[in-house]
């Protein structure tokens, strides 16, 4: 007899404990090891298929729909979900979904750690420590910039930021400012420790900027030539959005030629290839997109993306109570104008 469970494809070792108990509920697919998967490939597993769970790294849009008749719903692995052309997928009655909440408070740490990295020169002092060259020492060795007491900059006051806000505001004594498209409430202001600020004055003010907001057409190389030459030359850029917010080659050429300090960058425009510019450079702290990257929180993010898949398959009750659904208004609309009924369950 036929299987009459939904079918689901999950597009790269995710973490075997959550993903596993899945079997008892739907006929799942997975993939043994990482694969880069095509465009073209993309669409042709995602023909047949009730629901997938993906990560950032595979791009969804109108093509990879197309033949994807049977498609519910797509569960991204990832707060950020740049990767999916959301308009697409509402238009052929897809459901979306992201992760966000569990991973604030890691990637934050994140964030704190790669700043303190790059203006304190930790793997640049490493570094040299391992080259041997300690024995050149002088009292003028690796010296740094502070954390305590100084203006820490954030630019994107989602969860994410707040939670950086927290720690430099209560953690560090710093006085903390941020730049967002819609400024917080009083309240809110008042509990995370940061003061508005248009984004000129965000920039002339920072001693260390950290970049947080979502990649749109509007943020794309936002922090270009022009943002960077308002920063102080001995200013600390972080990175932990997305890579496409900064101009790399703009960013490449101040931190050579000592108009900003240090950067530390964990998201690039071209991942996972990082420019030769970037990587030549000492006062740059590199690392592999791993903001969430927690045991505890990798696990959260798995267990969300499948709560949200199997509300959106009706298979844990009535569709689609998904915790954290990103077009579910647009989708279901969609479907109910086109009178597809064989996506209600
Ligand atoms: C990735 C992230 O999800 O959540 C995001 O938006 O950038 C990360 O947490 C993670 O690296 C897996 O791709």
């Amino acid at each position: 007899m036929a299987d009459a469970r939904p079918v689901v494809w999950v597009s790269q070792p995710l973490i075997d404990a959550v993903i596993e108990p899945l079997r008892a509920q739907v006929e799942l697919i997975t993939t043994d090891a990482v694969t880069a998967w095509t465009q073209e490939q993309l669409a042709e597993r995602l023909r047949g298929v009730d629901g997938a769970i993906i990560t950032l790294n595979e791009r969804i849009g109108a093509a990879q729909l197309a033949g994807a008749d049977r498609l519910q719903v797509i569960a991204n692995v990832g707060v950020g979900y740049n990767n999916l052309d959301v308009d697409a997928l509402s238009a052929a009655g897809v459901l979306a979904s992201n992760t966000p909440d569990v991973l604030t408070e890691t990637t934050a740490d994140l964030g704190f750690a790669l700043l303190m990295a790059a203006a304190r020169r930790i793997t640049e002092s490493e570094r040299w420590l391992r080259d041997g060259q300690w024995g050149q020492w002088s009292f003028q060795t690796m010296l740094g910039a502070d954390i305590h007491g100084s203006t820490l900059g954030i630019l994107g006051m989602g969860r994410i930021g707040q939670g950086i806000a927290r720690r430099g505001a209560h953690g560090f004594g710093m006085r903390v400012l941020y730049h967002n498209r819609s400024r917080l409430p009083a309240a809110t202001e008042a509990e995370v420790g940061a003061q508005y600020a248009e984004l000129d004055a965000l920039l002339a003010q920072s001693d260390h900027l950290v970049l947080v907001l979502p990649y749109t057409a509007a943020s794309h190389h936002l922090i270009n030539a022009s943002a960077l030459a308002k920063m102080k030359p001995t200013a600390t850029l972080v990175n932990i959005a997305r890579g496409g917010i900064v101009d790399e080659l703009a960013l490449a050429d101040a931190l050579a030629h000592g108009r900003l300090a240090a950067a530390g960058l964990d998201v690039y425009e071209g991942e996972p290839q990082v420019r030769p510019e970037l990587l030549a450079l000492r006062n740059v702290v590199l690392t592999p997109h791993i903001g969430s990257a927690s045991l505890g929180t990798r696990k959260a993010m798995v267990q969300l993306a499948v709560d949200n898949l199997l509300a959106a398959l009706g298979v844990a009750g009535e569709a689609p109570r998904m915790p954290s659904a990103i077009n579910a208004d647009a989708a279901l609309a969609a479907r109910a104008a086109s009178g597809d009924e064989s996506k209600k369950r």
